[in-house]
């Protein structure tokens, strides 16, 4: 019986590359999931969605090649002897590999575990960021130059074609297990979020992507300044904003939830109306108290809300009062919250990337 492997052995021994292809198909593997991962937080419209769906296939390949691997190399792990300095190294590697895979595919899955505002989708980026210098680290110590010889074209291309296709197929079949589990919101967006229903304040959860906490917002000394590239720079109080623009938006964070509700507040193309924007002005900026801000192009800017109300209640101070910033189509780290300063630019602003991420550690 044993020396006569079954089809599906047989298929999987066909399909299993090379140790070297195994190898640099995985840290290529990651290379893209860490590369789309980053990139799919900065997309908002459903147009992106092929950016989500080579993620999940891209995992669900990875799962097929690392497995490859730990049938590869089990006995340097299993064997003490064979333990070297640079298993801890691999280990805690594979550790975080896994901890990626499992939380990313749980998470497609619907499983839904929540820690405050933190969801399975938060785990998942937090191993992923683990898992590059791990992975540069583990590769730095066993480094194997690619050879020509190991990826003899024809068959590796097929070979890998077999693989995406399994993992396009075991996507799909996920979706399904799912649906079937019931654990699968019909309603999850192209970026994966789920959905908070309600309306209002109390609807959906008050969501900082750091460390910003500030206290509330004084209205007697708060106020909003409009500057920069403009003819008449200008201060308003609170009682100066006519809060008279009402749209509904969807907010979509990044930690895997999205609401949508009727914002209400001043439309930012009335306040550059009146302050008067330079021919040569391209970008405006959002500045929040605690310093966290964002820029927009400025004929998206002009459609935007300076929000004061979330469907008819006052703006709660988590969510930014007593303005924030209503951006419709873009992630939710770009709506800023607790604007005090909207500034007219003639260039965008690289830095805010580094900002929103220090923002509030002092
Ligand atoms: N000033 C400031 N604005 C901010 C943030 C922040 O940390 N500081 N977090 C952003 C993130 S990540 C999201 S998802 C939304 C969340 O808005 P909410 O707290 O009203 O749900 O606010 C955004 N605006
Ligand atoms: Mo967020």
């Amino acid at each position: 019986m044993r020396d006569a492997p079954g089809p599906v052995a047989r298929g999987v021994a066909w399909l299993r590359p090379s140790p070297r292809v195994v190898d640099w198909s995985l840290f290529a593997l990651v290379a893209f999931e860490v590369g789309s991962g980053l990139v799919s937080f900065t997309l908002g419209t459903p147009n992106w969605w092929p950016v989500f769906w080579a993620h999940r296939i891209a995992g669900l390949t990875l799962v097929a090649v690392l497995a490859f691997k730990l049938a590869r190399v089990r006995h340097r792990l299993t064997d003490s002897d064979r333990w070297r300095p640079s298993t801890a190294l691999s280990v805690l590697t594979l550790a975080a590999a896994l901890g990626a895979l499992g939380s990313g595919i749980a998470w497609a899955l619907g499983v839904d575990v929540r820690l405050a505002y933190w969801t399975l989708l938060s785990v998942h980026v937090g191993f992923g960021l683990a898992l590059v210098p791990l992975l540069l680290l583990h590769v730095r110590s066993r480094f194997r130059p690619p050879r020509r010889a190991d990826f003899d074209g024809r068959r590796t291309a097929l070979r890998y074609s077999a693989l995406l296709v399994a993992g396009a197929v075991a996507y799909r079949g996920q979706e399904l297990v799912g649906r079937l589990a019931g654990t699968a919101a019909a309603d999850r967006r192209f970026t994966g979020s789920q959905p908070r229903e309600g309306d209002g304040n109390a609807a959906f959860p008050v969501t900082s992507w750091v460390a910003d906490d500030p206290d509330p917002v004084d209205l007697d000394s708060w106020s909003l300044t409009v500057d920069g590239a403009v003819a008449a720079p200008a201060e308003l109080g609170y009682a100066d904003l006519d809060p008279a623009a009402e749209r509904e938006a969807l907010l979509d964070c990044t930690s895997g939830w999205y609401t949508v509700q009727s914002w209400r507040g001043v439309r930012v193309g009335d306040l550059l109306d009146a302050a008067g924007p330079a021919a040569d002005a391209s970008h405006v900026r959002f500045v929040s108290v605690t310093g966290y801000r964002w820029s927009l192009p400025i004929e998206e800017a002009r459609d935007a809300l300076l929000a004061t109300r979330v469907d008819d209640e006052p703006l709660a101070h988590g969510h930014g009062a007593p303005l924030r910033l209503v951006a419709p189509g873009r992630r939710g780290f770009q709506w800023v919250k607790w604007v005090e300063r909207v500034e007219v630019r003639r260039r965008g602003d690289p830095a805010q990337w580094l900002v929103t991420l220090v923002s509030g550690f002092d």
